[in-house]
């Protein structure tokens, strides 16, 4: 994502912000090495960490998804257009329009779903209300805080949980009220022709999973020959089974020290 983001976004000028959660200085050092601007770094800890510890979590969707939800109130200015992207996301032509887009004051924008009777029913709300995909997500920050989003954020994440995680709470704060952006900027699972996205998001098998089959597998893999993850093997079913137990043996580790002391 980082390396076609600078090869394709068109917005030099931008920021970039990483949300990480554990990563390894040496990590960070790798995800660097994608990218020809400097990176800033905001680690999942203190203030967001209590904020978001505690919340549902499932064997895809980890504590991580949640923090998208404060990044307003953390990136540095506090006035700006802010494009939040999924790290499992190519980006295939320039950002930049999104950045001229006029929002009619709304404080977020993004794609939405063809079906939202799939979401709706368990939000007790009109099948029908709009439901967008938060992988691709651009908010005004100014309009976020005038209409007080995080305020609704926080008591909506203190109500109960929800199937789709930090999703379904940014959809519940908009009350269906953003604005639809074309499907080129969020082109998921079944996009009719992908050279016509602008960013392609890998919502279903990842591209660097041996059982892939997307049709921008191959894109993804000619950039990755760029950036430090150039000679790693593709992700078998069974590497992630394994991958998945370990963090999870390292989690109760983590409670059961924090417990002994
Ligand atoms: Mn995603």
């Amino acid at each position: 994502m980082l390396y076609s983001l600078e090869e394709n976004g068109g917005i030099p000028d931008a920021q970039l912000v990483i949300l990480t959660d554990g990563l390894l200085a040496s990590d960070k050092d790798m995800l660097q090495a994608c990218a020809k601007r400097k990176l800033h770094f905001i680690d999942i800890e203190g203030d967001l960490l209590s904020k978001i510890s505690k919340l549902r979590t499932t064997s895809y969707w980890s504590r991580a998804t949640y923090a998208r939800l404060y990044l307003p109130e953390l990136i540095a200015d506090r006035h700006c257009r802010m494009l939040y992207l999924d790290a499992d996301t190519l980006i295939r032509k320039s950002l930049a329009p999104l950045f001229d887009l006029a929002l009619d004051g709304k404080a977020v924008a993004a794609v939405p779903y063809d079906d939202p009777a799939r979401f709706n029913p368990p939000l007790a709300r009109a099948a029908s209300t709009p439901y967008f995909n938060a992988g691709v997500l651009l908010v005004d920050i100014d309009a976020w805080n005038a209409q007080d989003y995080t305020a609704r954020i926080n008591k909506l994440l203190q109500s109960r949980s929800f199937d789709f995680l930090d999703q379904d709470v940014l959809n519940l704060a908009t009350e269906g009220n953003f604005f639809h952006l074309a499907g080129c900027w969020n082109a998921q699972k079944g996009w009719e022709d992908y050279s016509e996205a602008s960013i392609v998001h890998f919502t279903h098998a990842k591209p660097n999973t041996k059982e892939c089959e997307h049709p921008e597998k191959a894109t993804y893999l000619e950039y990755r020959k760029q950036t430090p993850w150039r000679s790693a093997r593709l992700i078998t079913k069974r590497d992630r089974r394994i991958r998945t137990l370990l963090r999870s043996i390292r989690r109760k580790w983590q409670w059961f020290a924090a417990f002994a002391r």
